[in-house]
């Protein structure tokens, strides 16, 4: 037994025994993993981590990407590679990157300008980047089977036509996406226009992103990556990054921050909170700002989603910090996860701010109407598409039972239209369903648990074990796209189809 397998199944024999079934579902089961959740509060206990020894948690700054601004070059350069880079303060830990450092690069791009970008694969497999979210022409989109060969540069040239909002980048080669993400391979993508321009939101240095990722490694800070047999269902980790960061802090003024948050974990749905501050806003989804804001206490963000949030540390005092966390999501899945590392209802301390300096200018104020979003009627709609997520024979998670084949069109949609799909969850476990080549509106869905983020724009939504999700969608883009479970071991999996618009 090694240490890690040591100091894990002193706590967790509990629930394992438990917990050892495929799902649980007695009231005996859900106390154990309150009990077994209260343990799992990290860093606190970081001791049961394998870095521990390494590091300590909230003493390394939180690092911020740099900026490709289209505003000020015409063309990027992006070069799939593998790099050393310090994680953890004075380690070099391998990864892969697009220029040779973590975080990647933010993209900044207003709508009507030309995105235009050199991509060359320098790993050993054929890879190839989606722009989730961006609504671009097929050859365009990255879909797997677009991947380019090792050493080969493809050109990416489209004009961005939407609305502002965050969105971000990554590879897709089909079996290999959950791995490269894993290793480093995503960023942030932000479109800006002028609607949003004139709503004066926090911006420069009060505007924040932070990519979540969970992530796994050893004492010599070298990434953990699966373990084929333990972690069918999804790579939990023990260790949050924030902007490639283990457990950051951020130094703030007394005054309004703009948080643009993408989950580009591989499983782990966050239900976000700060301690210190008991209620923030709500302005933006995927696809862009909501109407009107949303005051919340907490949120859910599942993988891939994204939310734009207004925090305002306008009440805290010089040296007081106030800690982002997870409160856990238990509700997210029946399923047993690899015990070693906290489940997916584990409570985890995230980043601290900590607020050092008071505020000279605090004339920002929240506007009342952010934006508008048309609402597409249901009586637009032409036809209604049943979708479900299944786990077929073997433990392999598929769409409507099928397995993905790339070569085979699941779905015909016809160009210009608008349909509802009903997406349906077989199973306990809860996915975000990601569809390529649109954004689209939640029209409602059969749970009990209320999404804020159901009011605006999304490309990914969260289905919970159960329940049905109903969306509307209108297809402007010609070409064959994927839609596809955004847990990142489920989609190499199979849980992903085709659909063509013609
Ligand atoms: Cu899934």
């Amino acid at each position: 037994m090694n240490r890690r397998n040591f100091l894990y199944s002193f706590s967790f024999t509990a629930a394992a025994i438990i917990l050892g079934g495929c799902e649980k579902n007695s009231e005996n089961n859900n106390k154990v993993v309150e009990k077994f959740n209260e343990s799992q509060k990290l860093p606190l206990k970081l001791s049961k981590n394998e870095t521990a020894g390494i590091f300590k948690p909230f003493t390394q700054e939180l690092k911020i990407p740099k900026e490709i601004n289209f505003k000020n070059i015409a063309k990027a350069k992006f070069n799939a590679q593998k790099s050393l880079v310090a994680i953890y303060k004075d380690k070099k830990t391998e990864v892969l990157t697009f220029q040779g450092d973590l975080p990647n690069p933010t993209i900044r791009i207003k709508k009507g300008d030309n995105f235009e970008l050199d991509f060359t694969n320098s790993l050993e497999k054929p890879t190839i980047i989606h722009w989730h979210g961006v609504i671009v022409p097929e050859e365009m989109d990255g879909h797997p089977k677009d991947a380019i060969n090792t050493q080969i540069t493809k050109e990416y040239k489209y004009k961005i036509n939407q609305r502002a909002g965050t969105f971000w980048y990554h590879t897709h080669p089909h079996g290999r996406t959950g791995e490269e993400i894993y290793y480093g391979l995503s960023g942030l993508y932000i479109i800006e226009d002028d609607d949003e321009k004139r709503l004066n939101l926090p911006s420069g240095e009060f505007e924040l992103p932070l990519i979540i990722q969970d992530r796994r490694f050893d004492k010599k800070a070298n990434l953990i990556y699966k373990e084929i047999a333990l972690d069918n269902n999804g790579i939990l980790g023990d260790v949050v990054l924030v902007n490639s960061t283990p457990f950051p802090y951020q130094n703030v003024k007394n005054t309004k921050y703009r948080l643009r948050i993408l989950n580009s974990s591989s499983v782990r749905t966050y239900r976000l909170a700060f301690e210190g501050i008991e209620s923030f806003v709500l302005i933006g989804t995927d696809g862009g700002l909501l109407e009107k804001p949303i005051i919340v206490k907490d949120i859910l963000i599942a993988v891939a989603e994204r939310i734009d949030i207004v925090i305002d540390f306008k009440d805290k005092k010089i040296g007081e910090t106030v800690t982002l966390k997870t409160l856990g999501f238990k509700e997210a899945s029946n399923f047993i996860t690899n015990q070693k590392y906290p489940n997916l209802g584990a409570k985890i301390d995230i980043m601290k701010f900590k607020v050092t300096q008071l505020s000279t200018n605090d004339s920002v104020k929240l506007p009342r109407n952010l934006s508008s979003i048309l609402k597409i009627k249901e009586s637009d709609a032409s036809k209604v598409r049943t979708i479900t997520m299944e786990i077929i024979g073997g433990g392999i998670w598929t769409l409507n039972k099928k397995p993905y084949d790339m070569n085979r069109v699941d779905e015909r949609v016809k160009l210009g239209s608008t349909e509802i799909w009903e997406i349906k969850n077989t199973v306990h476990m809860a996915h975000p369903f990601h569809m390529h080549g649109v954004q689209f509106q939640v029209l409602d869905r059969t749970g009990k648990i209320d999404f804020p983020t159901d009011k605006g724009w999304k490309d990914t939504v969260l289905v919970m074990p159960g329940e049905t999700v109903r969306i509307i969608i209108k297809f402007t883009m010609p070409g064959l796209f994927v839609y596809h479970c955004h847990i990142l071991e489920h989609e190499d999996h199979a849980m992903m189809a085709n659909f063509l618009v013609e």
